[in-house]
C-alpha cells in the first residue's frame, strides 16, 4: 500500500427522531466522511465519529477537519505508511484528537481489506459471524414514551435496553421499565452527568437488576469511579474515560469498573480498539461495541469491530431504519428479530457506499495530498 490522499466531506443528515443524553439533544448529524486512496487508484472508507459539539468529550467535527487536514496528514506523508498496523503509531505523536485520526485510521484499514479482498473484519481477525445487537434510547418527553418505545424495541428483538439517565430523570424510569419488564437485560447510561455526592441515588438504581451503570462519573475520575463501584452489587462500565489500552489497564488495576465500552472513535480506530478487546478478554473482562450515532460507513466497521471474540455482550450497534430515512450505504443494516445482526461477506466493509446519495449530502470537501 502506498497512500495518495486522503479525501474529506461532510455531509449532513437529519435523524429520524432527536436524541437527547445528559450533555445535549442531537436532531441533525454533520458527519465527515474520509476516503484514503492508494497510488493505485483503490481507496476504503472511514467515518469520523467527532460530534456536532464538544459535550461528549473535547473533540468535535470541525476540529477533526483542521486535525486531519493540518497534522494527520503531515504525519502520514512522513510515515510512508505501508500498513495499517502502522498508521495508530505513525499518529501517536498527535495528543488526543482519536476521533479524528480514528476515522483516518478506520478508511486505512478498510482500503487494506480491499486491496488484499477480504472482508474488512476478517482482515482484522474476527471470528463471530452473528452479533449480538441492542439499542440505546435516549431521555424521551415522559415516562408513556419511553416505556412505548422500550415496547418496540422488544419487539423487534434487541437483545438489550439501554437507556439515559440524568440527575432528576433516573431511578423512576428505571423502576418503571422494570415493574413492566422484570427480566430484560437492562442498563443505564448517565453521560458522566453525577459525582460521589449522588451516592445515595446511584445505589437506589443498584436495587433494579441492573446489567451495568454506564460512565456515571467524570472521564477523568478513574478513582472517584473505583470507589463507586466499592459499594454497588452492579458492574460500572466505563466509556467517556477510556481512550487508549492503558485507561483500560489503570482502570482495572484501580477497580474502577468491570466491564467496558468500546468505540472505534474514542480510542482512535481498530488497532486500539483490537488491542483493548485483546487485553480485556484475557482478564475474562466484558466488552462491547458503543454508538455515536453513525451513519452506514461507520456502523459497518462497528460491525466489523465487533467480529472481535472479545465483544461478550450485546452493542450499541443496530438498524440503520431507527436513525436515517435513508443510509448511505446499500444494503442497510437490518437487525434480525432475535436482535443479530449478521457479518457481510462482501469486501472491505461488505456493504456499498451509495456515492449518488453520499454526493447529494456534502456540503464542504477537501482534498489532502499525502506524498511528501
Ligand atoms: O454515551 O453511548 C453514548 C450517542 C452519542 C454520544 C454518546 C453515546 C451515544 C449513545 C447512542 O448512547 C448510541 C447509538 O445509538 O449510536
Ligand atoms: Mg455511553
Amino acid at each position: 500500500m502506498q497512500l495518495e490522499k486522503l479525501e474529506l466531506r461532510e455531509i449532513r443528515l437529519p435523524l429520524i427522531h432527536p436524541f437527547e443524553t445528559s450533555f445535549g439533544r442531537t436532531t441533525h448529524r454533520r458527519i465527515l466522511i474520509i476516503r484514503a486512496y492508494d497510488q493505485s487508484g483503490a481507496y476504503g472508507y472511514g467515518e469520523c465519529t467527532a460530534p456536532e459539539e464538544p459535550f461528549f468529550n473535547h473533540e468535535t467535527i470541525d476540529t477533526a477537519w483542521l486535525m486531519i487536514s493540518k497534522f494527520v496528514s503531515q504525519l502520514l506523508a512522513v510515515a510512508k505508511i505501508a500498513r495499517a498496523e502502522q498508521v495508530n503509531e505513525a499518529l501517536a505523536r498527535i495528543r488526543g484528537n482519536r476521533m479524528a485520526k480514528g476515522g483516518v485510521e478506520c478508511a486505512i484499514w478498510d482500503l487494506q481489506a480491499r486491496l488484499a479482498e477480504q472482508p474488512l473484519w476478517r482482515h482484522l481477525g474476527g471470528t463471530q459471524t452473528i452479533i449480538n445487537s441492542g439499542v440505546s434510547i435516549g431521555l424521551q418527553p415522559n415516562l408513556e414514551m419511553l416505556l412505548d418505545q422500550v415496547d418496540r424495541e422488544l419487539s423487534a428483538g434487541y437483545q438489550r435496553i439501554k437507556i439515559k439517565i440524568k440527575p432528576g430523570r433516573d431511578v423512576q424510569l428505571v423502576k418503571a421499565i422494570r415493574e413492566k419488564h422484570p427480566h430484560i437485560l437492562l442498563s443505564v447510561d448517565a453521560n458522566s452527568a453525577y459525582t460521589l455526592a449522588d451516592l445515595e441515588v446511584l445505589r437506589e438504581l443498584d436495587g433494579y437488576n441492573l446489567l451495568m451503570i454506564e460512565q456515571p462519573l467524570s472521564p477523568g475520575d478513574l478513582v472517584d469511579h473505583a470507589k463507586l463501584q466499592r459499594v454497588l452489587q452492579t458492574p460500572v462500565c466505563l466509556d467517556e474515560s477510556i481512550k487508549t489500552l492503558n485507561d483500560v489497564r489503570h482502570a482495572l488495576e484501580l477497580g474502577s469498573g468491570k466491564i467496558i465500552n468500546i468505540k472505534l472513535g474514542r480510542v482512535g480506530g481498530h488497532s486500539e480498539a483490537r488491542a483493548i478487546q485483546a487485553y480485556c478478554a484475557e482478564r475474562g473482562i466484558a466488552v462491547w461495541c458503543g454508538g455515536m450515532l453513525e451513519a452506514g460507513i461507520g456502523r459497518a466497521h462497528n460491525i466489523a469491530m465487533s467480529t472481535q471474540l472479545g465483544f461478550t455482550l450485546p452493542g450499541d450497534v443496530s438498524a440503520s431504519q431507527r436513525y436515517w430515512d435513508e443510509d448511505i450505504i446499500e444494503p442497510a443494516v437490518t437487525v434480525s428479530s432475535s436482535g443479530t445482526i449478521s457479518a457481510p461477506e462482501g469486501i472491505g466493509l461488505g456493504y456499498e457506499v451509495n456515492e449518488a446519495r453520499l454526493e447529494g449530502l456534502v456540503v464542504r470537501r477537501e482534498m489532502v495530498a499525502l506524498n511528501s
